[in-house]
């Protein structure tokens, strides 16, 4: 046992004052015909609950993650495994996410660091039986390394493009083992710091190659989920390809891996790039390619990824509008967050992911509730109204030409007026909504 004092998290409900219990999130609590836990498939990352530490660029670690294992080495390794399982079954968490290098320590030779892969994810393996929890997607981390700096799939360097396939490849090989739903490619270095130096198209064309080569190796091997591009448009690069979904979608079209690719929206990314976390949800949804989500939240102060556990229940409550009106995930909402460095003990680990699924599951039961209530819908519907009959019904179904509508404009006498947008009625409809009391 890795947190003694900490009980099986239990939902108490929003009166409870009981720090370690949940306030919304009731697993079994049905909203429009599902319980919360088929519309809510959380997931822990590795990366920021088990391995992070606090360390950032202007001091070292102030959590620890020791586990009572030496870091570096396969025994604390393995204690990571344990004490992730005992937090994911407190938390009643069905899923985890991870890269290759989260879940052991890298060696000097790949064959060793591929070695290590096999033996952990035995012992993973054992640990997901006993317990019924899955995993969600995995991925390869083609960015820490500082032979990535110059990027994976976009690096200058044949050899380290193939050190990058070596390493995707082994990444699949667990993630199938573990019976993985998605694969992710979040594009750590995969962009550039000045035109200078970089030919674009020949970087592209080689990402492109290199999603390709994976597609084919993942689906030889028997993995029928999805892949993923997770967009974000600036850090570490200055300027990252993938910069947001729609720009990852144009870009899967183009070279023809739209079918086997969907997205990995992250809120904090989203926001990076000047949209609203609900923009990516909703460009992604249109286009059918709304996957997964990286559930965090940035600081509108703050111009980088702080990747904060979701607090914002207007984002939460859009968030889940989104999801509901796309019928759902294919993926699941892996807590991609860490705790504020100061909130260094073992004890805010849990109180960061109570927030996290409290704030998604009132964000769920908020946005069933604005689809029930139906005025933000019907008012939609209303203003697209011209185009259900007449001129506008022609037009909607390419029944018409340009000089068609010329002469309807010129016969027209007066423009008619196109009706208020609404906005303040509206967002009044949606803090009626959330505040009802
Ligand atoms: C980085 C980020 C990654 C991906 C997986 O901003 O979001 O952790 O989610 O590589
Ligand atoms: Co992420």
């Amino acid at each position: 046992m890795y947190f003694e004092n900490i009980p099986t998290i239990k939902y108490e409900g929003p009166e409870s004052t009981n720090p370690l219990a949940f306030k919304f999130y009731d697993a079994e609590k049905i909203i429009m015909g599902k319980p919360m836990k088929e519309h809510l498939p959380f997931a822990m990352a590795w990366w920021h609950n088990l391995c992070a530490g606090g360390t950032d660029m202007f001091g070292r670690d102030t959590t620890d993650k020791s586990f009572g294992a030496v870091p570096g080495t396969m025994e604390h390794a393995k204690a990571k495994v344990d004490a992730g399982f005992e937090f994911m079954q407190k938390l009643g968490i069905p899923y985890f996410c991870f890269h290759d290098v989260d879940i052991v320590p890298e060696a000097e030779d790949i064959k060793e660091t591929n070695r290590r892969l096999d033996e952990i994810s035995d012992y993973i393996l054992v640990k997901m039986q006993e317990t019924g929890i899955k995993c969600l997607w995995g991925t390869a981390n083609m960015f820490g390394n500082p032979r990535f700096m110059n990027g994976a799939g976009s690096t200058n360097s044949a050899d380290v493009y193939c050190f990058a396939a070596a390493q995707i490849k082994k990444a699949l090989d667990i993630t199938v083992k573990l019976g993985g739903k998605g694969y992710v490619f979040w594009g750590g270095r995969e962009g550039y710091e000045t035109l200078l130096n970089t030919d674009v198209k020949f970087e592209q064309e080689n990402i492109a190659k290199l999603m390709k080569m994976a597609v084919t190796y993942g689906r030889s091997i028997g993995f029928e989920g999805d892949f993923y591009i997770e967009p974000k448009p600036k850090e570490p690069m200055k300027h990252q390809y993938d910069f947001d979904a729609a720009t990852a979608i144009g870009f899967l079209r183009q070279y023809g891996l739209d079918k086997d690719f969907k997205m990995n929206i992250e809120a904090n990314h989203a926001t990076l790039a000047g949209h609203t976390f609900q923009h990516d949800l909703r460009i992604s949804a249109i286009n059918g390619m709304l996957g997964s989500i990286d559930a965090n939240q940035g600081d509108y102060l703050l111009g980088w990824d702080t990747d904060e556990f979701p607090f914002n229940v207007y984002e939460t409550t859009m968030c889940m509008y989104e999801v509901l009106k796309a019928g759902g995930l294919t993926g699941g909402f892996n807590f991609d967050a860490k705790t504020r460095r100061p909130s260094y003990t073992h004890e805010d680990m849990f109180h960061a992911y109570i927030l996290g699924m409290d704030a998604f599951a009132l964000g769920l039961i908020k946005a069933a509730e604005i689809i029930e209530d139906g005025r933000i819908d019907s008012f939609i519907e209303e203003r697209y109204a011209s185009y259900k009959e007449g001129i506008g019904a022609k037009i909607r179904n390419d029944e018409t030409t340009l000089e068609e509508l010329a002469a309807y404009a010129e016969n027209m006498g007066s423009v008619a007026h196109p009706g208020s947008g609404r906005q303040e009625y509206l967002e009044g409809v949606v803090n009626s909504i959330l505040f009802r009391y």
